[in-house]
C-alpha cells in the first residue's frame, strides 16, 4: 500500500518541491496552505503526472480551530499519515530588537512555533496509534546560530530545534522518528515574504552566490524519509557552498579575490 505524506506550506518553495518529489516516487500526498488556487493547481498536476492521490487542506496554521477541523476531515476519510513535514513558516522583517514590529513577531511566533505545535498535536496521536511514523521539522541555520537583526525569527527556529529534540524523546517508545532539517539560504519566496514583496531587496540576498534550491531540500527530506526502518537522522544542517553557517557567507566575487 502507498504511504501518505502530509506537507504543511506546500503552495510554494520547499513544501511544493517536497510534495512533488514524494508524488513522483508514488506517495499519496496531503498538501496544506492558505492559497487555495495553488493547492488546487498542484493537486491537478500531481494527480495527472504521477497518478497518486492528493488531498488538499486549506487552512491558516496559526488558527488552532482551523488546524483541528482540517485534521478531522482526514480522520473522517480514514487517511493515515505516515510522514508529517512541518514546513509552513516565514520570516517577517529584519530589524534590531528595539525597532521590531510586534505584529511581525507575533506572526512568526504564531506560525513557526504555535502552528507547528497545533498540527503535531493532531497528527502525533495518529502515529502513536499506528505504532509508526516520521515527523520532519524544517528548522534553519537560524536555529543554530543567531545573526544580526534576526532576533525573533532566530528564536522561533531555536524553538523548532528544542521541540524536535524534545518530541524525539517523547515519541521514542512509539516507534516514531523525529528529524530536524536545517537549511541555510535557499531561493524561494521566503525573502519576498520577509521583505513584504520588495523584489529587489529579496533578489539582493541571492546576488553573487549560488543558493540552495527547494529541490535540494526536497532531496534531503526524501533521503531521511527513506532510510531503513531502524535508522533515524536526528539533525541535518545543509548550506550552499557560499555559506559555512548562518553568519558566515562568502560571495563568489570574494572567493575569486581570496583565491588570487
Ligand atoms: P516560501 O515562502 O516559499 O513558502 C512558505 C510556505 O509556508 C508557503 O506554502 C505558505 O503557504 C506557508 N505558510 C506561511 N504562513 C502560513 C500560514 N499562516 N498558514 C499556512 N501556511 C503558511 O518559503 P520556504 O519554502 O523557503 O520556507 C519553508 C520553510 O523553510 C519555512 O519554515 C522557513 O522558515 C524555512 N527555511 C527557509 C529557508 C530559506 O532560505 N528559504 C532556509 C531555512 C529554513 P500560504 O502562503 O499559501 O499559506
Ligand atoms: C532562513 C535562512 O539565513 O534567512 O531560515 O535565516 S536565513
Amino acid at each position: 500500500m502507498s504511504k501518505t505524506i502530509l506537507v504543511t506550506g506546500a503552495t510554494s518553495g520547499f513544501g511544493r518541491s517536497i510534495a512533488t518529489l514524494f508524488a513522483q516516487n508514488g506517495y499519496n500526498v496531503c498538501i496544506t496552505g492558505r492559497r487555495k488556487e495553488r493547492l488546487d493547481q498542484l493537486k491537478t498536476l500531481l494527480e495527472n503526472e504521477y497518478g497518486v492521490h492528493v488531498t488538499t487542506l486549506q487552512f491558516d496554521i496559526r488558527q488552532r480551530s482551523e488546524v483541528e477541523q482540517a485534521v478531522a476531515q482526514l480522520n473522517q476519510q480514514a487517511v493515515q499519515i505516515d510522514i508529517l513535514v512541518n514546513n509552513a513558516g516565514l520570516a517577517a522583517g529584519l530589524s534590531s530588537i528595539e525597532e521590531g514590529d510586534v505584529d511581525d513577531w507575533e506572526t512568526m511566533i504564531d506560525t513557526n512555533i504555535k502552528g507547528l505545535l497545533y498540527i503535531t498535536r493532531q497528527i502525533a496521536p495518529m502515529m502513536k496509534e499506528q505504532g509508526s511514523g516520521h515527523i520532519i521539522n524544517i528548522g534553519s541555520t537560524a536555529g543554530k546560530l543567531v545573526y544580526k537583526n534576526g532576533n525573533v525569527y532566530c528564536a522561533t527556529k531555536f524553538a523548532v530545534d528544542a521541540l524536535t529534540q524534545s518530541m524525539r524523546i517523547d515519541l521514542l517508545p512509539y516507534g516514531i522518528k523525529v528529524t530536524a532539517i536545517n537549511p541555510g539560504m535557499a531561493e524561494t519566496e521566503f525573502s519576498l515574504v520577509r521583505f513584504r514583496g520588495d523584489e529587489q531587496r529579496a533578489k539582493n540576498i541571492y546576488n553573487d552566490v549560488q543558493p540552495l534550491t527547494a529541490d535540494d531540500i526536497a532531496g534531503v527530506v526524501f533521503y531521511c524519509a527513506t532510510l531503513p526502518a531502524h535508522v533515524c537522522v536526528n539533525d541535518l544542517t545543509l548550506t550552499c557552498l557560499n555559506q559555512a553557517n548562518g553568519i558566515y557567507t562568502v560571495k563568489d566575487s570574494e572567493k575569486a579575490a581570496i583565491q588570487k
